[in-house]
This record gives structure tokens, C-alpha cells and sequence, in this order.
């Protein structure tokens, strides 16, 4: 609803019950592309055609009461100022408590490598060409040469990703910029550049340095995850049980990873493997938000299962993370040799690389026990 102007946001609480008709039609005009094929988006053959949207649907009904994501989320925990969520937790006091994890030394990888081979979601890419061949010289009497590389691709979007608080957002008025909200309520008018975020860019990440938890739901349900299972608070809680974790054993600012078994589809069937995935559902992730942890990962591409269990909902578990909370999303771990050697608790270190105005970051995480 407006008011001299204003849109005014009622304070509904956060839930995604009150998904209003409106919501349902930009939902269904969603699925008229192959995306909505991907994340199981229903919507008829008028709906789909009609590009009957939320806006158009909502302001029919004098609707547009709350965002579709809920309540607003704004200012965020950390002021009205902040960019760097989460990775506030990252404190001195943090990274020594966190360094008491570390008993032998040992450094687990937990990406994978980038190559052009590897699964992308969508039409995402990865080129990397070494031009010449070498790229430069012979010079001087020492007859030096060298190789550069140049690489085109969405460099915080592919492989093994941390996603930042410029990635997802919520569409509150349809194509409306000024009313395209992101973490701490900054709008697509505010921040969005077609030469890098002006603002919530990933190079406001700060580093992260602290206490992971891997929980093996795989282990728990003893198979590999199915392409749209929904991990539930159950399924987290007989994870902890499994691997005589306390209840308490995740503290705010850890970062929690999940391994689903999906990861074994990596290079192997990237057909599947980006088809859609299992992860955690919305009661899941509230799980997560209540521990207050900094970075939530998987073995898989998004995290959360796709396509959501209830179809009007795409990557809601995306918006709940990085867009209300500032909870970062670290995608496509490679969490095989942790998982391999049973390890529960560890340092996890992760520093964004500093690309300004990138939406998120890949890189090389690790874990250390
Ligand atoms: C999207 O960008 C929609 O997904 P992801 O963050 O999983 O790459």
C-alpha cells in the first residue's frame, strides 16, 4: 500500500504462509522460461503467456501489503550502514576461540578446481585462454618469457562459490528498481552498475576465520541425498546426535556445512548435478539463523533443495540467508576428504577475494583440525 507516495510495508512476521494471489501469478510468469522448468515452477499455458506479474496483479487488487519475502528486514543487526553481515561475527576474540580446534595441523581442501569442464548453473561460463603460447617474449639476453591467462567468466558465481550480500534480492514491486530490495533494504537503484555493485559488493566480505561444523546427512540417512529431498530440522539435529555433537556445539559466527552426497555427481554427471539438487528447506535454515552462524555450504550448487517443495518459491533459502540476514552461502565445497576422515569440528578459513562491486567470490577454502 502507498502512503503520500511511500510505500509502507505492513510487519506481518517472516513466513512465506501469506504468499498472496499476486505472488502466485509472478510466480507462474516465472515459469514460463527454462528456469521455471529447472525449479519445478508451475504455471499454465495462459499464465505463462499472459507476463501477468506481481505488480500488474497486486495493484489490480490494491494489494502489496508486506514484500514477498515477508516482513521488511531492514536495518540489519549490524546498523543501517553495514555491508559486511555476517562476517561481523569474525572477531579476534572469535578466531582465537576458533583456533582451539586446531589439534594436528592437518589442511583439508574444501574446493574443487576450476575448469571449463565443471558443472555451471544456467547459462553461466568459464573460459580460460593463455594467449600466445608463450604470451610474451623472448626479452633480454636472458631470453625471459611468460604466460598470462585471461579468463572470461561470472568469476563469483561459478565452481566453488561465496556468495555475497549484492547476489540476491527481492523483487517487492515487480520491475521496479527503486522497490528491488537487498540486504539492509538498499534498492537495485541504489547499488546495481553494469560495471560492479556501487554498493554491498563482495570486497566488504571481511576475511573469515572461524569454527566450522560439517554435519554428514548422508551418513545419517545411509545414501546419497535425492535430486529435490528436503533436509529438515530433524534430519540436522540426528546429524549432531550421530556425531556426538552437543546441541550447543554450533555457536554464533561458526560457519555450518552440509554434506548431501551430491557432490559425488561433480564431473561426473553435470547434467544431473545441476538438474537440481537436495538441501535445506525453510524450517532448516530458520534452524540455522536461530545459531546465529556466519556462513552456511554444501557439496552442492544452491544449498537449499530445488525446486523448493512448495512451488511458488524459488531459492527462498537464498533471500533468508544473504538478503534478511547477511548469512553468507559457500557453494560447490568439495567436502570428500573431510567426510572421508569423519571430521566433525575444524577451522574454516575463507577470504573473499576483494573484487569490487563482485556479487560474490570464488577461491580456495580450507579446513584446519
Ligand atoms: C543463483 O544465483 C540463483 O543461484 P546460486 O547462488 O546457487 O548460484
Amino acid at each position: 500500500m502507498t502512503e503520500q507516495g511511500k510505500t509502507v510495508y505492513d510487519a506481518k512476521p517472516d513466513g512465506h504462509q501469506d504468499i498472496d494471489a499476486g505472488r502466485r501469478a509472478m510466480m507462474a510468469g516465472a515459469a514460463s522460461g527454462a528456469l521455471g522448468a529447472l525449479l519445478g515452477l508451475a504455471a499454465t499455458p495462459a499464465q505463462a503467456t499472459s507476463g501477468i506479474g506481481f505488480v500488474g496483479r497486486a495493484q489490480a487488487q490494491g494489494a502489496a501489503a508486506t514484500t514477498p519475502a515477508g516482513a521488511p528486514w531492514w536495518p540489519s543487526r549490524w546498523g543501517a550502514d553495514d555491508q559486511a553481515g555476517a562476517s561481523n561475527w569474525i572477531t579476534p576474540e572469535k578466531v582465537l576461540d576458533a583456533v582451539r580446534l586446531i589439534r594436528t595441523g592437518k589442511i583439508y581442501e574444501m574446493g574443487h578446481l576450476y575448469e571449463s569442464a565443471m558443472p555451471k548453473f544456467g547459462e553461466r561460463s568459464f573460459a580460460l585462454r593463455i594467449p600466445g603460447g608463450p604470451t610474451g617474449g623472448p626479452f633480454g639476453a636472458n631470453q625471459v618469457i611468460w604466460h598470462d591467462e585471461f579468463l572470461a567468466t561470472e568469476i563469483g558465481q561459478v565452481g566453488t562459490q561465496f556468495d555475497g550480500l549484492g547476489h540476491i534480492g527481492v523483487a517487492v514491486k515487480g520491475q521496479d528498481r527503486a522497490e528491488m530490495r537487498f540486504y539492509n533494504g538498499l534498492t537495485a537503484a541504489e547499488i546495481s552498475d553494469a560495471y560492479g555493485l556501487k554498493k554491498l559488493g563482495v570486497e566488504h566480505v571481511k576475511p573469515i576465520f572461524t569454527r566450522g561444523t560439517l554435519l554428514n546427512i548422508a551418513a545419517v540417512k545411509g545414501r546419497n541425498l535425492n535430486l529435490g529431498e528436503e533436509i529438515t530440522v530433524a534430519d540436522l539435529e540426528a546429524a549432531m546426535q550421530r556425531q556426538n555433537l552437543a546441541a550447543d556445539a554450533i555457536k554464533p559466527g561458526d560457519a555450518l556445512f552440509i554434506n548431501t552426497g551430491w557432490g559425488a555427481l561433480w564431473n561426473v554427471d553435470n547434467a544431473q548435478f545441476v538438474k537440481g539438487e537436495p538441501g535445506i528447506g525453510m524450517p532448516a535454515a530458520q534452524w540455522c539463523i536461530q545459531k546465529q552462524v556466519c556462513v552456511v555450504g554444501a557439496d552442492s550448487w544452491a544449498v537449499e533443495v530445488v525446486p523448493n517443495p512448495n512451488s511458488n518459491l524459488a531459492f527462498p533459502v537464498h533471500q533468508e540467508f544473504l538478503t534478511k540476514n547477511g548469512i553468507f552461502i559457500h557453494e560447490n565445497l568439495n567436502l570428500t576428504a573431510l567426510v572421508a576422515e569423519n571430521v566433525s569440528q575444524f577451522v574454516y578459513v575463507m577470504a573473499p577475494i576483494r573484487i569490487k562491486g563482485g556479487t560474490g567470490s570464488p577461491g580456495r577454502p580450507i579446513a584446519i583440525v
